[in-house]
C-alpha cells in the first residue's frame, strides 16, 4: 500500500454527515442553504459525478464551460465501426425486451440480430449526418456512439443528412416524426435526445483531432459544412424533452463503453449556459 496516496478533493465521509444533517435542520434553513448561488444566471443543478467528472466544469459558463467540457469529454475509448454494432446492442436495449433494441425515429423494438441493410432492418444512424463535416465511418466522430442510434434502414434514409427543424409532411413509415425537403423533425419523445447529441458532439469534436471542428447554427441546408442547424429549435427541444430515465441509462452504459458522458444529458440547464 502507497504512503503517499493522494487525498480525494471531496470528502465522502463530510458529505454523509451533511445529507443527516439537513434531515434534521428547520425547513427555514434548508431553504437558506438552497437559495442560489450570487453567480447568478447559470443556474446549477446537482447532477452525478459532479465531485468526480466534472470537478474542472462546476462554476463555469459559456465558452469557459464549453472548452472545460471539452477537455472532460475528449478523453475516451474509441471504438471501430465494427464495434459499434455490437455496442448499439447494449446502449439501445429494450428494456421490456433483453433480445431487442429500440428504434429511435420510429419507436420500434426489433430483434437485435435483424440489422444489415433490408429496407426494414436496422442500421447504424449518425444522428450528426456524417457528411456534415465529411468524417465518415473511420474511428472518431463516425464511430462516437454517443450520437449513433439503431434506426429503421428507410427512414435513416429518407432523414439522409437532413438539418433538424420542426414542419414538413408526417413520414409515413414512421408518425410522429416531419420532414420537407430541407429538415427532419423528430418525434416529441426523443427531440430532446436529439438535441442534446447533437450538442454533445459540437462540444467533444473541436478540430483538434484531425477532425472538422463541429458547431451548430441555426440554419438549415448546411450541406458538407462541419454544421447542424437549427439551434434554436435544438435548444427549445432540450427543455421540452429534458431527460428521462431511460436516456440517462443510456448515458451510464455509454460512459461504461467509451468512458466518457454527454454532459447535457446529466447538466442539461448548461445547454442554455453554451448556446
Ligand atoms: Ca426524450
Ligand atoms: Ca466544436
Amino acid at each position: 500500500m502507497s504512503a503517499h496516496r493522494p487525498s480525494h478533493r471531496r470528502r465522502r465521509g463530510a458529505t454523509v454527515i451533511l445529507a443527516a444533517t439537513a434531515v434534521a435542520v428547520p425547513s427555514a434553513a434548508v431553504a437558506t442553504q438552497q437559495a442560489p448561488s450570487p453567480t447568478g444566471t447559470a443556474r446549477q443543478t446537482a447532477g452525478p459525478l459532479d465531485d468526480t467528472y466534472y470537478q474542472d466544469a462546476l462554476g463555469k459558463s459559456g465558452a469557459d464551460l464549453k472548452a472545460a467540457l471539452h477537455t472532460i469529454v475528449s478523453e475516451q475509448t474509441k471504438l471501430s465501426y465494427d464495434e459499434v454494432w455490437d455496442a448499439l446492442k447494449t446502449t439501445d436495449e429494450d428494456p421490456a425486451d433483453p433480445s431487442s433494441v429500440v428504434l429511435l425515429y420510429t419507436g420500434r423494438s426489433q430483434s437485435k440480430s435483424d440489422n444489415g441493410g433490408g429496407a426494414d432492418q436496422w442500421n447504424r444512424e449518425h444522428v450528426w449526418a456524417k457528411s456534415h463535416g465529411d468524417f465518415g465511418t473511420s474511428t472518431g466522430p463516425g464511430t462516437d456512439i454517443h450520437h449513433l442510434r439503431p434506426t429503421d434502414v428507410s427512414v435513416n434514409s429518407t432523414r439522409g443528412s437532413k438539418d433538424f427543424d420542426e414542419g414538413g409532411g408526417e413520414v409515413g413509415e414512421a408518425p410522429g416524426n416531419y420532414t420537407d425537403e430541407d429538415s427532419f423533425e423528430p418525434r416529441d419523445a426523443v427531440k430532446g435526445d436529439v438535441a442534446r447529441m447533437i450538442l454533445y458532439m459540437a462540444v467533444r469534436y473541436d478540430g483538434d483531432d484531425g477532425f472538422a471542428d463541429l458547431e451548430p447554427n441555426d440554419q438549415v441546408g448546411n450541406g458538407s459544412a462541419p454544421a447542424i442547424g437549427r439551434i434554436s429549435v435544438l435548444k427549445q427541444w432540450n427543455t421540452e424533452d429534458p431527460p428521462d430515465a431511460q436516456e440517462q441509462k443510456r448515458n451510464e452504459a455509454i460512459f461504461g463503453i467509451q468512458k466518457n458522458r454527454n454532459p447535457f444529458i446529466d447538466h442539461p440547464e448548461w445547454v442554455d449556459s453554451i448556446w
